[in-house]
Formats: C-alpha cells, sequence, structure tokens
C-alpha cells in the first residue's frame, strides 16, 4: 500500500551553478498551488504542457520560466509536479526556491524525488538503485550496466530465482499437507539436487561481481615499485599530463595521488605511490605502509622496474598475487637491448612489458593490455552483472540459508526445516527486492542519490 505524503518538496535538480537555465522541481499535493502563487495566480496551468510564466517577489518582478505540469500519477513521483525552467543564476535560483519554502513546501532530501516514486510504487528498488548508478556513470561500461538494471534485466533475474525457492516450497508444504497419508511429491534426493542448482545459479550471479564492481567504480590500478623506477614518470605518462612531482631523488613520492584515466569505455583509477623498500624514516615509511595496503585492494596493478636493474634487487618485493599484475619494464630508451631481453626472460611467469615513461614509448600497448585484463573478466554478454554490493551481500546470506536446506535435505530431516531455511532465504530477496526492506536501508540507499534527484 503506498503511503500518503502529505508535505510538498522543492529542490534544484540541474547542477548548482551558473547556466544558460536551471529546473526547479516541485513534488506533492501543494505543487500546482504554489506554481500558481509563484505566479500571482495569472495562469492556470494544464497538465502535460509547458507554458511560459513569470515569476515576482513581492510586487518586483523576478524572472521568465518555462513551466511544467505533471499530474499526479503521471509523473516521476507519482505525485503532483512541478517543473520550473529558469534562468541559471544563482540568484534567481535561490529566491524561487526560498519562495516556494515561504509558500508552503519544504526542501528536498538527497534522493527524496526517487524515493517518493519508489514509495508510490512508480518503480521498484532495483530501478531506483540503476538511476543513481545512470546518474553516476562515467564510462560506456558503467552506462551498459546501469541500464540494464533500470531496463528490468536484474529484477527479471531475481524474479526467476524467487520462483524457484517458491516451487520448492510449495512442493514440500503439499507434503506436509498429506503428511499422516505419507504421500510424497518429490524424493529428497530431488529436492536436494534443486537447491544444489539454485546455490550454483546463485554462484554465478555472485561471480559476476568483481566485473561488475570494477565497471562501477573503476579499476583500482596502483602503481608500485621500487624507488626511482619512474612510477612517477610511468604515472604522467598515462594522465599525458605532468601532475606529479617527478624527481631524480629516491623517496620523492611520499603519499598516494590517485587520477582517472578512460579507455575504451573502462575507467582506471591510477594510484601514484612511494617506492617499496627498507627505511627508517618515518614520512617515508608511512607512505611504504600506504602502498602494501594499496597493493592489497589493487584490481590491478602496474608493477614498475628499472630495465637496468636484475632480478635479485626487487624479487623480494615483488607482490604474492600475480593474477592482476603487470610487471612494466621501465627506461627501455637507455637500456641495451640485450639487458632487457634476458630481464624479460627471467620474468617470464608474469605478464611484462617494455616502455619508456620518459620517451612515452610503449604507453599505448601498455593501456591496451590493461584493457584486455578488464575484458577478460567480463562475463558473458547475456549474464546479468551485480553491481551493487547491497545484492551481493543479500545473495551471499541467501546462499547460507539454501546450504543449510540442502544438508537436512541431505540429512533427510523434516520437510518442515527444509521449508523454514527455504523460506529465510526467500525473505532475503523479498529484501533485496525492495518488497521488504526496512526504513534504515531505504534510506541508506536514498542518501547517496544527489539533492533533486
Ligand atoms: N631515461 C629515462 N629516465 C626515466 C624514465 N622514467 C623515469 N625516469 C627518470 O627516473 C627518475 C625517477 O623517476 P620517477 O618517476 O620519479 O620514479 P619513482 O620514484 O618510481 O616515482 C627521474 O629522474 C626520471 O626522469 C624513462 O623511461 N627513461
Ligand atoms: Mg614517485
Amino acid at each position: 500500500m503506498p503511503r500518503k505524503i502529505k508535505t510538498t518538496i522543492v529542490a534544484l535538480s540541474t547542477p548548482r551553478g551558473v547556466g544558460a537555465i536551471s529546473i526547479i522541481r516541485l513534488s506533492g499535493p501543494k505543487s500546482l498551488e504554489l506554481a500558481q502563487k509563484l505566479t500571482r495566480n495569472t495562469k492556470t496551468f494544464s497538465p502535460n504542457t509547458v507554458q511560459y510564466a513569470r515569476v515576482w517577489i513581492a510586487e518586483r518582478f523576478l524572472d521568465e520560466i518555462m513551466l511544467t505540469y505533471f499530474r499526479a500519477p503521471h509523473s516521476y513521483t507519482g505525485e503532483d509536479v512541478i517543473e520550473i525552467s529558469c534562468h541559471g543564476s544563482l540568484y534567481i535560483v535561490e529566491l524561487i526556491i526560498d519562495l516556494c519554502v515561504k509558500f508552503g513546501a519544504v526542501p528536498a532530501k538527497p534522493g527524496e524525488f526517487t524515493q517518493r516514486a519508489f514509495l508510490n510504487g512508480k518503480i521498484d528498488l532495483l530501478r531506483a538503485e540503476s538511476i543513481a548508478d545512470l546518474i553516476a556513470s562515467k564510462t560506456q561500461s558503467a552506462h551498459r550496466e546501469s541500464s540494464r538494471q533500470l531496463l528490468g534485466d536484474g529484477a527479471e533475474c531475481f524474479q526467476r530465482l524467487k520462483k524457484k525457492i517458491i516451487q520448492l516450497i510449495s512442493t514440500l508444504e503439499l507434503e506436509l499437507d498429506f503428511s499422516d497419508q505419507e504421500i510424497t511429491f518429490a524424493p529428497h534426493e530431488q529436492i536436494e539436487t534443486e537447491i544444489h542448482s539454485l546455490i550454483n545459479d546463485i554462484y554465478v550471479l555472485m561471480k559476476t561481481y568483481s566485473y561488475g564492481k570494477i565497471v562501477r567504480t573503476g579499476l583500482f590500478t596502483p602503481i608500485v615499485g621500487p624507488p626511482n623506477s619512474g612510477k612517477s614518470s610511468l604515472f604522467n605518462a598515462l594522465l599525458h599530463e605532468e601532475r606529479v612531482i617527478v624527481s631524480p631523488i629516491p623517496g620523492t613520492t611520499r603519499d598516494t595521488i590517485e587520477e582517472s584515466i578512460q579507455k575504451d569505455g573502462y575507467q582506471f583509477r591510477l594510484v601514484d605511490t612511494a617506492g617499496l623498500h627498507n627505511t627508517d624514516e618515518t614520512i617515508e615509511s608511512a607512505g611504504i605502509s600506504r602502498s602494501l595496503k594499496t597493493i592489497q585492494l589493487a584490481d590491478l596493478l602496474l608493477f614498475v622496474i628499472d630495465a637496468r636493474a636484475c632480478l635479485a634487487e626487487f624479487q623480494e618485493i615483488i607482490p604474492a598475487k600475480i593474477s592482476n599484475m603487470i610487471i612494466i619494464i621501465n627506461k627501455s630508451d637507455i637500456t641495451d637491448p640485450f639487458t632487457i631481453s634476458k630481464l624479460q626472460n627471467e620474468l617470464s611467469r608474469y605478464k611484462t612489458i617494455i616502455v619508456s615513461a620518459k620517451e612515452r614509448v610503449g604507453i599505448r600497448e601498455l593501456t591496451t593490455l590493461m584493457v584486455d585484463y578488464v575484458k577478460a573478466q567480463q562475463p558473458s554478454e547475456e549474464d546479468f552483472i551485480l553491481t551493487q554490493k547491497r545484492h551481493y551481500i543479500a545473495l551471499k546470506k541467501m546462499c547460507k540459508f539454501l546450504k543449510n536446506a540442502k544438508a537436512s535435505s541431505k540429512r533427510l530431516i523434516t520437510s518442515e526445516m527444509i521449508v523454514i531455511d527455504l523460506r529465510l532465504a526467500l525473505s532475503c530477496l523479498d529484501e533485496l527486492l525492495g518488497k521488504t526492506t526496512n526504513d534504515d536501508i531505504l534510506n541508506n540507499i536514498f542518501q547517496n542519490f544527489c539533492i533533486g534527484k
């Protein structure tokens, strides 16, 4: 049942700043009345049309506006909505919002328009979340995954799981109804197999999350390696601009600096780090320990070495986890080819590339290698990709209950016990879909929206 909302909210829905136009949005039962007050009742507004009007503040003319009226329930929020396109001056915007508040509107909280759309049954929770992602999407890949969720792929995928659990529950409950007559509708082995396949389906889905996460937030890509190997130079070469201090003194980069680049529709969050080596100096060692931490969090690691170095010099600091690492053999411009190929042979178990950060040689090949790495992580085209941590956690919880149900089924424990766990699994899905999601979770979701959406 939609909750009855009595307040009318107002917010600027375009970015704050000077522009050709700004759009202020009102939603709630008093929207139309407020629009009339703003224009001093000189107009009647008909729904779904854009109308010209003037806004007055006391007796003073403020601005010429274009006003659109969406009558409930045919609006984004499901309530009466008024959109005011005024001139993009912060002064005008603030005065119009102040007037609306004076006439009885309240300033909207972040995501409140979308939250109302959800509470009024206009969109489900998955769509609401995908709208936030769509707004935040900076790359083609992020846009693609949020669009799929917006268009309902996620809901469809979770509904399929739900249907399977409900089917299992009905079979088992039917059996319970006839338990005195000892009728079995499905042998326990069959139930067990079905639960098993359900768990597998969820695992497949959960596996897509690591890709979904990097698509949504960009690949966390620290540049690490020994001091003076050319990490900051490589960072600059990748950014195509001089942004960090490049110096011949080892240990200049004591902090971590992050910048993003985009390549082939993917975002890489490059992080320049302090050199990895042993030191007694406090500030520098703080930087090094931060570097070690960033290594653990890396989605993709760029390990830079000086082509003139021998393996023994850096062997100890090469991270153990190598599946997501590219070793960059740098300074090829000042190293003879024989030394380089010897080093490359010694590193044959790693993915390597020869570059000169200083002369910008091999940089394009490196970015291609980075993109290839992401593409290799991409699940198949048809798979729905999990991008939200909330969904991942709900599915993980669900798996725990399904595993309990499977164990009960294996040990031939009564159907009642199996049903209890299946129902708990079902409740995780309902929470995910927003059917039973509590207010704290909802508030948390909508808080991450911007004001005015
Ligand atoms: N010749 C040459 N020098 C380089 C190259 N990359 C970095 N350097 C030099 O090596 C020194 C250390 O570079 P920097 O990027 O600060 O190394 P970091 O300590 O790993 O960040 C600087 O003098 C750079 O100019 C390269 O590809 N070729
Ligand atoms: Mg540096």
